[in-house]
């Protein structure tokens, strides 16, 4: 069985860059719909099962949940209401791929406003090199098997009842509320 994680943070410990009533039914609703669904078409199967499931071209309905699942416990995680800083490591890897950390954030604010439709933006380490890339719907960088290190959601569901329309506001907000600490240990174990 797939099971929904907690939040590891309070619905309302966002606030105001992401607001509660949206953390509510994007965790309990949308997220918990993906795990449904996984364990009704996947029943026999377990969260260590999933990358491999994922990496293995799997049909839409478990590439659709399967994603859906593996994307949102991956975003819950580079969250938190605490401010954190990105490691001396992944500091040097963001100057080195982009020259500044405000590039970096010009650049994956770009990618992530310019995803038509549903989809996530990325960070990626290829090659010991960090990259930006976005994806459609709930497909991710392990599909293709690329290793994700910081993920954003722009679906609609994630932004609308606060921002509506302007997704760009949403990506602003965003930059207040990453959990470096967990993105910079993320990239540590993978480069
Ligand atoms: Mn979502």
């Amino acid at each position: 069985m797939f099971t929904l994680p907690a939040l590891p943070f309070a619905f309302e410990a966002l606030e105001p860059h992401f607001d509660t009533a949206t953390m509510q039914i994007h965790h309990d609703k949308h997220h918990a719909t993906y795990v449904k669904n996984l364990n009704d078409v996947l029943p026999d199967k377990t969260e260590t099962d999933l990358v491999a499931i994922l990496q293995n071209k799997p049909e839409p309905k478990v590439r659709n949940n399967g994603g859906g699942h593996w994307n949102h416990s991956f975003f819950w995680e580079n969250l938190s209401p605490e401010k954190t800083e990105p490691s001396s490591k992944l500091s040097a890897a963001i100057n080195d791929s982009y020259g500044s950390l405000d590039v970096f954030k010009e650049k994956f604010a770009a990618a992530a406003t310019g995803r038509f439709g549903s989809g996530w933006a990325w960070l990626i380490v290829e090659a010991g090199k960090l990259t930006i890339m976005d994806t459609p719907n709930q497909d991710n960088p392990i599909m293709e098997g690329k290793s994700a290190i910081l993920g954003l959601d722009v679906w609609e569901h994630a932004y609308y009842l606060k921002y509506q329309n302007r997704r760009a506001d949403y990506i602003a907000a965003f930059w207040n509320i990453i959990n470096w600490s967990k993105v910079s240990d993320r990239f540590e174990a993978v480069s």
